[in-house]
């Protein structure tokens, strides 16, 4: 498809959606640098269920589209292009190229990471773009449709950390030998991370039935989690806790478990991305909006006329990026 068409269109629709849902912009306002108190800006549209995106030290973004399996790029004049496919991806329901994440020394490494499911599992590989992907880990493992985790993140500590998802079996969160329904802490070649709570593991934090943010507030991790019918989670974890899923979907009194911070009707808020940006956590919702929210869950929707947001990241220039299945906003987080 021709991308600069694309959008350009994005850029018509974007303002008037933000007049819309602000009414403090006009149509001449398209300029992707010149966001404003209060605006949310659509940068791109067109996608094929985008799922994840993160940047590279020049301030473009890379994203992922989960049934295409390709990394695309989108560079700061707004244009996308194809970087690569990655192959080996087997789509289902929700499953395909999830997450990716560049690493905190890409000026040196020039190395990219990606979670994807594959025939027989979940599986996170590195990459040099453009260059075919090395598995670091495998074996996470995959549902036949659906809770294959996909965040990708790294940490204030250096260190990669994935959310995965039960693969449809609850007793998957609470096996230590499996890697499902866990938050997971790795070296950039896939091994324990020094520190994690059991050396010869992976696995950092247990009990979630589909993680599906990972963000941190200074040094403490945050993580969404998917309920099933009736409760879905944003957590404060530590190392080493259970988080309480299948037992607990929400807050319990179950000796063990950890309880959430704050839970929602599944109803509500099935989320997605998060993200810690100017004070406040932004959880994606694929019910529609962005949660801005305090540590303590406090807080309400934004960006309702987006519709399903399924990932939130922090960019190098100051401004907040919220991409949807099919766009990509800019936006100041108001
Ligand atoms: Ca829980």
């Amino acid at each position: 498809m021709n991308q600069k068409i694309g959008a350009r269109r994005g850029v018509v629709v974007g303002s008037v959606a933000a007049l819309v849902a602000l009414g403090t912009l006009t149509a001449g306002h398209a300029a992707a640098e010149d966001v404003e108190p209060r605006a949310i800006k659509q940068i791109v549209s067109g996608l094929s269920q985008a799922w994840a995106l993160d940047f590279l030290p020049d301030g473009s973004a890379l994203f992922t589209e989960k049934n295409t399996a390709k990394i695309r790029k989108l560079d700061k004049a707004g244009k996308v292009t194809d970087v690569q496919k990655i192959p080996g991806v087997s789509t289902s329901n929700e499953g395909g190229l999830l997450g990716i994440a560049v690493s905190p020394d890409y000026a040196t490494d020039q190395t990219v990471f990606v979670y994807y499911t594959a025939a027989s599992d979940n599986r996170i590989a590195k990459l040099k773009l453009g260059q075919t992907p090395q598995p670091i880990l495998t074996g996470i493992p995959r549902g036949a449709e659906n809770h294959q985790g996909g965040r990708l993140e790294f940490g204030p500590d250096g260190h990669l950390h994935a959310g995965t998802g039960d693969a449809q079996k609850g007793s998957n969160s609470q096996n230590d030998k499996s890697l499902g329904g866990k938050v997971l802490r790795m070296t950039k070649d896939g091994k324990p991370a020094p520190g994690n709570p059991k050396a010869d593991s992976v696995v950092y934090a247990k009990g979630f039935r589909n993680v599906q943010g990972l963000a941190w507030v200074g040094n403490q991790l945050y993580v969404s989690d998917i309920g099933s019918s009736k409760l879905d989670e944003l957590n404060k974890v530590e190392p080493g806790k259970n988080y309480g899923w299948p037992t607990c979907e929400g807050s319990c009194s179950t000796a063990g478990m950890t309880n959430p911070v704050k839970s929602w009707a599944t109803s509500s808020a099935t989320p997605s991305g998060l993200e810690y940006f100017k004070g406040s956590l932004y959880m994606a919702s694929l019910k529609g909006g962005t949660y801005k929210l305090t540590t303590s869950g406090a807080g309400s929707k934004l960006y309702t006329s987006l519709g399903r947001t399924r990932a939130v990241e922090a960019a190098p220039d100051g401004s907040l990026y919220v991409m949807t299945p099919s766009e990509i906003h800019r936006a100041d987080g108001n």
